[in-house]
């Protein structure tokens, strides 16, 4: 397959995987796993001509590491980034760096600064460890900005840390006070000065 294809197939999966399973009548179990033969008989099922050797081409090459086989490679999985109410993946927890960050648009900051950041549809809040990935996240919906959260202060807090296979970090809302800085494209500023 070519990028597009590639591209399209990963959203057809993170659309079913995540978010939409019952559009092409799939179940997935309380762990995100559904049988790979399964998928395919049901996406063909609902007119999407899928076969595993394009399903294992989007697994290898997704340069997020979207989804994963189980170890016997019968079943497969969205890493994270679930809003379907039957599932409850058991992430381990973890102690998180010092600062996680978290890409947003600039017009939902005024809200975050007052709110916190919440998982909304999703399970979790995502964070991340690098910069540029969370610019890129923040990206698709609006103008780029990006949140310093004070992750290593929330965990000696009791705040709860996991980390999704792909190294995506979880947590279940990152309160106002966590904020610590807002890159808005030229220099970050730090919150207390904007508030
Ligand atoms: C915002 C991608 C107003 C939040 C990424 C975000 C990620 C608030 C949006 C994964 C708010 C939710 C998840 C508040 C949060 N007021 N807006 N109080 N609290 N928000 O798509 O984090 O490429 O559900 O800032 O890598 O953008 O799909 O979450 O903008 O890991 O694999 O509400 O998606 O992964 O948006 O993205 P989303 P997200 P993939």
């Amino acid at each position: 397959m070519n990028q597009a294809r590639r591209d399209k197939l990963s959203k057809f999966l993170s659309w079913v995987l995540r978010h939409e399973p019952e559009e092409i009548k799939l179940s997935l179990d309380e762990n995100g796993w559904v049988d790979v033969a399964v998928l395919i008989e049901k996406a063909q099922d609902a007119g999407y001509m899928i076969t595993r050797y394009m399903i294992e081409e989007v697994v290898i090459t997704n340069e997020k590491k979207r989804f994963a086989f189980s170890p016997d490679g019968e079943k497969i999985r969205a890493v994270q980034g679930h809003s379907v109410a039957s599932v409850n993946i058991q992430y381990m927890a973890r102690q998180p760096p010092e600062v996680l960050f978290h890409g947003t648009a600039s017009r939902f900051l005024p809200s975050i600064l007052v709110q916190g950041l919440l998982p909304k549809k999703r399970h979790y809040v995502h964070l991340s460890e690098e910069e540029k990935i969370a610019i890129d996240v923040g990206r698709r919906y609006g103008k780029p900005i990006v949140l310093y959260i004070a992750s290593g202060k929330m965990y000696r807090e009791n705040k709860k840390f996991f980390q999704a296979d792909n190294g995506v970090w979880l947590t279940e809302n990152v309160p106002p006070e966590f904020i610590e800085k807002v890159w808005c494209g030229k220099r970050s500023q730090a919150v207390h000065t904007r508030v």
